[in-house]
């Protein structure tokens, strides 16, 4: 029986591999030939079996490019005749017929002449196209390959929360969804924004067309998901509440599937603020019942207060787990004067830089078109673009499957930081940009093979010192955490001064997240209530082990030294994950021996 098992298996391998074979090969007319006789005797012997002798191959002694004119340029078959003797010839050391092979040629693909757009602002889209040679970025976000896939976000819905949206922009108006918008400020249902002489309220146009420009109209840029239906939500034009947050967190999030921000609280460097209990509420009920319960999907801008000192971990929003933070770059991969560092930022787009760098063209008020749109403002829509893409490439993607997409495909390129680490579970990671520059064709072909991660586990520890020694809730089926997602530490902490605070959690691998830099301008006494930070740095790596949270405090000058320092009250950590892991790769998986099946998707294994 053993034996029988063997030449089944063996069959079906063989199978397989006749298929495939049959199905990718492509000769050419082209061979490769080793003749070590030198390159007159390489001639006699092209010539000799009708090849024309193209010369050697590169820096290659000895090797020669032969090509046949007689035999079919492309052909799924080795040909046969008299020129396949060359093969035979005792001069001959090695010959091969060339294949074609299947390779993305992602510069050539991402040739911007290679697609003829003629809206006029296009060939200033350098965040775009950036593989051309004059241009200063020299990483590719990949969007021209994602469009070339065919993924132009048809059939995805995005929203912008901001300021309002200039509907009838005429580089908007075709893509723009009425169903997608409101107006939370006028209370109505729409968004135009309110004009006055600074044109104050521009923001929320200049956000919609980076992400739903019309391409190819002759009218300023093109989004990056261009077919995407493009809404927006007036908000910010008024007083903002908790009531305001969470009716705009909460519009049709049957119907919207992204929605993008770029706003939070202020970035002056000592301000901690985040969601009150209803925008909290809004963002648990989104990603739970959003999307008919594959969760919406809330990208965020990590802030503009580097000048200032701000840190992104006091911005409540930023800092949720719901939110997909997005950090910038300049065209030369330079950290942006207005950059905010911290754990829970999970990507990054080009933007504006210093004022030789150049900014973002897009769509503006009064139906213009602006060069000058710069920021963190610039990086959420431009990810919210790229998750349209991969949307579309897969709608059944979770909240939680999109952020391990953006963790799998995003890229340190050329972006310089000098706290690039590799986390345990491989990922490379840094606190100015998270897991790196987004790319779109990467994001479209995972997601299109994506299997959704198994459900979201929460496994809560807390202790009164600085360490904590986690099981990852072994003994909780439903809470049990293996494999890492998000690792959220709840602090109360006493201080006199907030701002000379510095925070870091150590995971069990070793993986060091800063959670908290100091502030200069952060004099609060108020100390930490409860908040929440947040570190993507774990992501992949396992939750067992002891967690370390270390706290420094340095004095400084402006300081009370009578006020006595009280520390830690508690500290908390939830670690978020999974309990089983997934594997990407293909791989052939055999069931009792005898059925093997080829698994192309990514495949789970339970633990
Ligand atoms: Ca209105
Ligand atoms: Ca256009
Ligand atoms: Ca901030
Ligand atoms: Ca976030």
């Amino acid at each position: 029986i053993g034996c029988n098992m063997r030449l089944l298996l063996g069959f079906v391998l063989s199978t397989f591999w006749l298929w495939e074979a049959s199905l990718s090969r492509v000769y050419t007319n082209h061979w490769a030939v080793r003749i070590p006789g030198g390159p007159s005797e390489a001639d006699n012997l092209a010539s000799k079996y009708g090849f024309t002798n193209l010369g050697q191959i590169g820096g290659l002694e000895h090797h020669y490019h032969f090509h046949h004119s007689r035999v079919v340029r492309r052909s799924t078959f080795v040909t046969r005749g008299t020129h396949s003797f060359i093969h035979m010839d005792p001069k001959v050391d090695w010959a091969q017929q060339q294949l074609v092979k299947t390779r993305v040629k992602r510069h050539a693909r991402s040739d911007p002449s290679y697609i003829h757009l003629n809206d006029p602002k296009w060939s200033n889209m350098w965040y775009i196209h950036c593989s051309d040679k004059n241009s200063r970025c020299r990483s590719e976000m990949n969007i021209l390959a994602a469009w070339q896939r065919g993924y132009t976000g048809r059939n995805v819905v995005v929203t912008i929360l901001d300021d309002g949206i200039e509907r009838n922009h005429p580089d908007l108006v075709q893509n723009y969804d009425q169903l997608a918008s409101y107006d939370v400020n006028g209370n109505d249902y729409d968004p135009t924004p309110r004009y006055d002489f600074s044109n104050e309220n521009k923001h929320g146009t200049r956000c919609a067309g980076e992400v739903a420009a019309v391409a190819n109209n002759s009218h300023c840029i093109v989004g990056i998901a261009y077919n995407a239906r493009i809404g927006g939500v007036r908000m910010l034009d008024g007083d903002v509440t908790d009531v305001v947050e969470a009716k705009s967190l909460g519009i049709r999030p049957d119907y919207i599937d992204i929605y993008s921000a770029s706003w939070g609280p202020d970035d002056d460097g000592k301000t901690v603020d985040g969601p009150g209990p209803l925008a909290k509420q809004a963002f648990e009920l989104g990603i739970k019942k959003g999307r008919k319960g594959l969760g919406s999907i809330f990208v965020w801008a990590s802030g503009n207060g580097g000048r200032q000192g701000d840190h992104c971990s006091c911005d409540g929003y930023t800092n949720s787990i719901y939110t997909i933070s997005v950090s910038s770059t300049t065209e030369n991969g330079n950290k942006p004067w207005y950059l905010e560092v911290c754990s829970s930022t999970l990507a990054t787009t080009y933007s504006s830089g210093e004022f030789y760098d150049r900014k973002i063209v897009t769509t503006d008020l009064r139906q213009r078109c602006t060069e000058g749109h710069t920021g963190t403002s610039v990086s959420a829509p431009m990810v919210a673009g790229v998750i349209a893409l991969a949307l579309e490439a897969n709608p059944l993607i979770s909240w939680r499957d999109v952020q391990h997409l953006l963790v799998k495909t995003s890229r340190q390129a050329h972006l310089k930081a000098n706290d690039w680490k590799t986390n345990a579970a491989g990922h490379k990671v840094s606190h100015l940009y998270g897991f790196g520059l987004v790319d779109a064709e990467a994001m479209v072909v995972e997601a299109k093979k994506w299997r959704t991660v198994p459900p979201q586990h929460t496994c809560t520890d807390q202790k009164l010192n600085a360490s904590i020694s986690s099981s990852g809730c072994r003994d909780q089926p439903d809470q049990q955490v293996v494999f890492l997602e998000h690792v959220v530490v709840r602090v109360l902490i006493v201080h006199p001064r907030r701002g000379d605070l510095e925070i870091s959690l150590v995971s069990p691998s070793g993986t060091r997240s800063q959670l908290l830099a100091q502030r200069l301008f952060d004099n609060s006494n108020e100390g930490f209530r409860n908040w929440e930070f947040m570190t993507v740095h774990c992501w992949g790596e396992r939750a067992e082990g002891t967690w370390t949270l270390e706290i420094s405090d340095s004095p400084s000058q402006l300081r009370n030294p009578e006020v006595l320092v009280s520390w830690l009250s508690y500290f908390t950590v939830d670690l978020d994950g999974q309990f089983s892991h997934i594997f990407y790769t293909d791989f052939f998986f055999c069931l009792f021996g005898i059925v093997c099946v080829h698994v192309l998707a990514s495949t789970m294994l339970l633990c």
